[in-house]
């Protein structure tokens, strides 16, 4: 499977292709994509903001905000975030009004290094690569540095050679950071916020720090039973959603709580995307097709029930 425009075998992409793909979109889409660079990692590679609109001018439509690759080994989600990128400027007529009420903005890679990391040395890491106080340990979990409720023992750790570390202090990495900002810039804006992560196929949303439920679930769910409803539909498959707490695990410090508990994000959720390969992180080539169509009748679906609501 292959996209347009980026030469790359198997439908999985490093970072510099990634990069090279999103600054070539604004001369194919003048007035509807625009890329930002939002902040840089710790080994200083840029991270890079995609934003699409229909090209109308509006300056203050709500803005869905979409992240992938939080976890540098779940290759299929950056892979999703740029299927949503074709999706939306690529096939514009069918897709139009999503465009229309809504601006989007996605970040393909949040931690890049990582990312990188898992294309030359281990495919399987899921951390960042900045050292930690254990000389013996490098890596932060981005996924438990995020500044709302951090730091509880139920759902991160505080030893630094565990793949869920939680880092010194919230926000420490400068990918969270990133992530943070984007967020309070936008703050008032933010509708929908959907992070991309593999796998297991679930639609998780907050929260994840304790059993209790946010205000506006309810809302959050029947917005992620419409996408999980429209794949099974589909496909015949499975999809379980709910708060994470309750049908997955308890996490401190993840991005989707910080959205609703901070940054007055209506809708936050977590998409883990179908397993495959050997070990659920790397997709056969002859599967990445089928998982990022599936994928996008869910979210397709679930953006037009954020819009409907
Ligand atoms: N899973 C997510 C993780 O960060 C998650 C699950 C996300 C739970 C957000 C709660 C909130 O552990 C993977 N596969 O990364
Ligand atoms: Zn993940």
């Amino acid at each position: 499977f292959q996209l347009p425009y980026i030469e790359a075998i198997g439908g999985f992409y490093t970072h510099a292709e990634i990069n090279a793909y999103l600054d070539s979109l604004p001369e194919r889409y003048p007035f509807r994509a625009f890329v930002k660079n939002f902040g840089r990692s710790f080994e200083g590679r840029t991270i890079k903001v995609l934003t699409i609109t229909n090209g109308d001018g509006h300056p203050n439509k709500p803005i869905i905000l979409i992240d992938a690759a939080m976890h540098a080994r779940e290759w299929i989600a950056p892979s999703m975030a740029l299927y949503i990128i074709e999706q939306l400027l690529d096939h514009y007529e069918d897709n139009h009004e999503l465009l229309n009420e809504y601006d989007w903005f996605i970040i393909p890679v949040v931690n890049v290094d990582g990312y990188e990391y898992t294309h030359t040395a281990e495919r399987y890491w899921r951390k960042t690569r900045r050292p930690t106080t254990d000389p013996e340990c490098i890596g932060t979990d981005l996924n438990r540095n995020f500044g709302y409720e951090w730091g509880l023992d139920e759902g991160s750790s505080d030893d630094p050679c565990e793949d869920i570390y939680r880092g010194e202090y919230a926000f420490d990495q400068p990918e969270a950071q990133m992530l943070r900002d984007v967020m309070l810039h936008y703050s008032g804006r933010l509708t929908w916020y959907l992070s991309l992560h593999s796998y297991g196929n679930y639609i998780l949303l907050p929260w994840g720090h304790t059993k209790e439920l946010p205000e506006g679930y309810d809302d959050m769910f029947y917005v992620a039973d419409a996408g999980a409803m429209a794949i099974v539909q589909a496909t015949n498959g499975i999809y379980t959603y709910g708060s994470a707490y309750h049908v997955l695990y308890a996490t401190s410090g993840d991005s989707t709580d910080y959205a609703v508990g901070v940054a007055n994000v209506s809708a936050a959720m977590t998409l883990e995307l179908p397993a495959g390969g050997f070990v659920g992180f790397d997709p056969w080539v002859s599967q990445i097709e089928g998982i990022l169509t599936e994928t996008w009748i869910g979210v397709h679906a679930m953006a037009l029930e954020v819009i409907r609501r």
